[in-house]
């Protein structure tokens, strides 16, 4: 599972533009999508293979405890809660102030652990810059500059030291589907569960790996096998599962990650919010396949019907890879046809790509709609072969593939899906400009 970094600082410190560091080459992999937003307070990053997930903890007050701020800090609170690490930021040009000095207390009873960050370091002295801040007790003062990017990997080695990487789960267990309920509080996540799982008994015990591992559930319906991520919003009690108060990004985020494929729970009843479209962006980010269940469907007349299509084309657009279905879990209505999409969404998440089909299918779109020239570079594309599933990965080579334009590989990657009828998952097309085989390279 990634480790979730948070970062912690007063106002104006730099913590936006450290986020932005640290999770900009991981949002370059994938393609822009109009009409996605992303929510820019919780990202994924990576450095080399390694991927965490980082949170911004703007508007963080100890001391605040009333209003906009109030609640703010509530989800600061609660980020710094289930933080893996925290990155306490401050101004090395400033030096320590007394708000400094509320935060590290604050942090330090925590027990989490905290990295001081000095940020704005840039062309000062190392020792320097740090010394003003020995004083707080949390351990040698690491300085950075957000800005121009110095110290900033060393300090993400540091922190991900402690966490192990994730291996690849090929183990005959992973071929049972893993399945993420996510959604905001009350739209209905526990009752599709519950109605998911129906009279069916939960074929073995909880599987907590370490404490830090969502649980995993084990069910049987129709005859197949399934593992349910017990996520944020969602805890089993006993036999049944029920919404719990605080809902936590956090742990949707490490369920979508954790999980193959995501059903993602809308409420007809409320209209479509910035947080839907949120998680729907890290699903997609995340490249996990999708379906989009809108809930309480009998609770809502024809017309709200109509309107609630509109908004989810217009704030959804991005997510039309995935089914949607109008369903009740209340009723039980609709919850067939949910896992029969999920069925779908896995097995074309996992879809093995033939070599000699891409390479062909690549070269009708070439034919179609060749890459557009870009100032006196003219992307090549030569053949294409699968470098991985869900996502299903399309690696095409050629030259000059740095030069090509997110709309059109947005357009190769609607001709890959529906030459391979892919419904449900995302796919990425990943660029490799081959070596000249005629260069000698000593
Ligand atoms: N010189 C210098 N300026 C920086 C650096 N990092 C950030 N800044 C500047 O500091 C100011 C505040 O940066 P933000 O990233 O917005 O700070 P923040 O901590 O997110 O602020 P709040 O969200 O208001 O709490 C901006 O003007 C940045 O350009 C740095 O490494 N060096
Ligand atoms: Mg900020």
């Amino acid at each position: 599972m990634k480790p979730t970094i948070v970062l912690v600082g007063r106002p104006n410190v730099g913590k936006s533009t450290l986020f932005n560091r640290l999770t900009k080459t991981r949002d370059a992999l994938v393609a822009d999508q109009p009409g996605l937003t992303r929510d820019r307070h919780y990202g994924v990053g990576r450095v080399g293979d390694r991927e965490y997930i980082v949170v911004d903890t703007a508007g963080f007050d100890p001391v605040a405890k009333a209003g906009i701020m109030h609640e703010m800090a509530q989800q600061a609170e609660q980020a710094i809660a289930e933080a893996d690490a925290l990155l306490f930021l401050v101004d090395g040009r400033v030096g320590l102030t007394p708000h400094d000095e509320q935060i590290a207390a604050r942090l330090r009873r925590t027990g989490r652990p905290v990295h001081l960050v000095v940020n704005k370091a840039e062309g000062m002295q190392r020792g320097l810059v740090a010394a003003d801040f020995h004083s707080l007790g949390l351990g040698a003062p690491l300085p950075v500059s957000a800005a121009h990017g110095d110290g900033v990997k060393d300090l993400v080695d540091l922190v991900l030291e402690p966490f192990p990487a994730d291996e690849e789960p090929d183990e005959p267990e992973a071929k049972v589907p893993r399945i993420a309920i996510v959604g905001r509080p009350n739209v209905g996540k526990s009752t599709l569960v519950n109605a998911l799982l129906g009279e069916e008994r939960v074929i073995a015990f909880d599987l907590p790996g370490t404490t830090r591992d969502a649980i995993a559930i084990p069910f049987e319906r129709g005859g197949r096998r399934y593992t349910l991520i017990d996520t944020a919003g969602l805890r089993r009690r006993g036999k049944i599962f029920e919404a719990i108060e605080k809902f936590s990004v956090i742990k949707t985020l490490q369920a979508i990650e954790q999980s193959n494929v995501v059903v993602l729970v809308l409420d007809a009843t409320q209209e479509i919010s910035d947080q839907d479209a949120h998680i729907g962006g890290f699903i997609l980010d995340e490249g996990r396949a999708l379906v989009v269940a809108v809930n309480k469907w009998d609770a809502v007349d024809d017309y709200r019907r109509e309107r609630i299509k509109e908004d989810l084309a217009r704030k959804l657009g991005f997510l039309s890879f995935a089914r949607f279905h109008y369903i009740s879990a209340l009723k039980g209505s609709g919850v067939g046809v949910v896992m029969k999409s999920v069925d779908a969404a896995y097995a074309a998440a996992m879809t093995n790509l033939a070599t000699p089909r891409l390479t062909r299918t690549l070269q009708a779109a070439l034919v179609k709609q060749a890459p557009p020239r870009h100032g006196i570079f003219r992307p090549k594309m030569r053949y294409a072969h699968q470098g991985g599933n869900n996502p299903p990965v399309v690696v095409v080579h050629g030259s000059a593939l740095e030069h090509v334009p997110a709309s059109y590989v947005r357009f190769l990657e609607r001709t890959f899906m529906d030459a391979f009828k892919l419904q449900g998952t995302p796919l990425r097309i990943q660029f490799k400009t081959s070596h000249n085989p005629y260069v000698r390279k000593d």
